[in-house]
């Protein structure tokens, strides 16, 4: 039996007991499995976690759904980071869906969620899905105006994952996205990380010409309360107008047609983070 303790800041984190703990060395980071008592599998990148056996959904279905919803046809996908296989889980939800390309720097991860995580990772072998081992920032420069929706699913902006949220990235993503095409990224805690979380929001706003940020909870993350921005150059997606069939069969415990219909109201205090109010 073992403590583990994530980090969120100096002075606060979060302390989790675990049955058994699994430790993998990758190429790029270190990886942690641990078996707990409340969260069931845990799954930790150098120090930080990505992903739990309770929450995962409340975080996948957040991520994905608004922005595949957002789109009219959304043919071809790429998700960036997400070697869990979450993201490409609720993606395939989606009958629209041709091709879903999966980008993710380091193969490692991926072999240990098949392992650990059949649950989270079970759809990573679909016929539609084409795993592509490679740093996402590299990858965007060979795929211009291709993708129908580009789902950023990310760790914290610290190493490896620093680039994914600067303007620069944010440029690529725009181009690599074809007519009507919408992006979405994690965008971390407005709470416990609010200089991320507002860094990641301006940069975003000044590449694309529609920005819309959400909010949802997952409370294995720092805070519990955590922040996706959406976002497209040519489909104004505060006011789309979605057929709502498409929500039937996505069989969600979290997202919503309701809640898809208020989506980018936010509470006073992220207006005021932002500076709208
Ligand atoms: N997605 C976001 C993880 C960020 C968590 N941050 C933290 N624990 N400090 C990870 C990948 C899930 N598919």
């Amino acid at each position: 039996m073992v403590w583990f303790t994530e980090y969120w800041t100096e002075n606060i984190g979060l302390t989790i007991r675990a049955k058994e703990v699994k430790r993998i060395k990758s190429k790029y980071q270190e990886i942690l499995v641990l078996d707990t008592y409340e969260f069931g599998k845990v799954l930790v990148l150098d120090g930080l976690v990505q992903t739990t056996e309770k929450d995962e959904f409340m975080y996948h279905e957040m991520l994905v759904h608004p922005a595949m919803v957002t789109h009219k046809k959304p043919e071809r996908v790429l998700i960036i980071g997400g070697g869990d296989g979450g993201s490409v889980k609720e993606t395939l939800k989606h009958t629209a869906v041709e091709e879903v390309h999966l980008c993710e720097i380091d193969e490692e991860v991926i072999i240990v969620a098949e392992k650990y995580f059949p649950t989270i990772s079970g759809k990573l072998r679909d016929p539609t899905v084409k795993i592509i081992i490679e740093d996402g920032n590299k990858y965007l420069d060979e795929k211009k105006d291709y993708y129908d929706v580009i789902i950023i699913d990310s760790s914290d902006p610290i190493s490896e994952s620093e680039v994914l949220f600067q303007v620069d990235f944010y440029q690529k993503v725009k181009e690599s996205l074809r007519k009507g095409g919408i992006m979405v990224a994690q965008t971390e805690s407005p709470v416990l990380q609010q200089d991320y979380f507002k860094k990641a929001v301006s940069n975003i706003k000044s590449v694309f010409q529609y920005t819309g940020v959400y909010l949802g909870a997952v409370p294995s993350y720092p805070s519990g309360l955590w922040s996706y921005t959406m976002a497209s150059n040519d489909v104004d997606i505060f006011n789309v107008d979605v057929n709502r069939d498409r929500f039937k069969d996505l069989n969600t415990e979290y997202f919503s047609d309701k809640l898809y219909s208020c989506l980018f109201d936010n509470p006073v205090f992220i207006k005021k983070i932002l500076g709208e109010v």
